[in-house]
């Protein structure tokens, strides 16, 4: 079993490689039991918005974060301009809904498809498999989960589901290696 520590620096090890194996990625962040001791320094929340919390550039070919999500905050549906994401939820659950990229202008977007993530486990997302939603639906409950871009994800575009409008946006951190920096977080994605 391995730590939170460990989990980084296999995670490190892991992208020194030049070539990146999926399910070796998706078998290591699930052999991680989420201690909310070791990753909480990272874990800052905001009443507003969810937060993004940079723990690890690794040899700068990925980030690696902590996403904070109050109940009921939710991302805009978007696309990962084509890096890998990783999700392991480390606590409370969270729901991905996919959609298709628009096909057309002014129609709503289609959604394929529906899943809720519970703690630990995790999800896999490229531009292949189309489009998402993240979004914590619980009232009461926050959740936190641990996001591993390759290569590091720094802008992205945001769809409006009810006609395909796309806008940019660009990806912000709200701490870095566990210090809250002074702007606000991100708008978007
Ligand atoms: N891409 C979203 C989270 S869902 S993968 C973000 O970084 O805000
Ligand atoms: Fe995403």
């Amino acid at each position: 079993m391995v730590s939170f520590v460990q989990l980084v620096v296999k995670i490190r090890e892991i992208f020194e490689q030049k070539l990146i194996d999926i399910d070796e990625v998706m078998r290591l962040l699930a052999s991680y039991n989420s201690n909310m001791r070791e990753w909480r320094r990272f874990a800052i929340f905001d009443h507003n918005k969810y937060t993004r919390n940079l723990v690890d550039v690794g040899n700068g070919r990925y980030n690696l974060m902590i996403l904070c999500w109050g109940p009921g905050m939710a991302s805009s549906v978007h696309d990962h301009t084509e890096a890998h994401c990783f999700v392991k939820i480390l606590d409370g659950e969270l729901t991905e809904t996919k959609f298709g990229w628009p096909r057309k202008r002014h129609v709503p977007l289609d959604v394929s498809e529906n899943k809720t993530y519970k703690k630990n486990m995790v999800s896999y997302m490229n531009d292949d498999l189309g489009l998402h939603r993240m979004e914590n639906l619980s009232h009461s409950n926050g959740a936190v989960s641990l996001h591993l871009y390759i290569p590091p994800y720094d802008t992205c575009n945001a769809f409006d589901e009810r006609t395909g409008k796309k806008t940019k946006c660009t990806v912000t951190f709200y701490s870095k290696y566990g210090r809250k920096i002074d702007h606000r977080g991100n708008k978007n994605g």
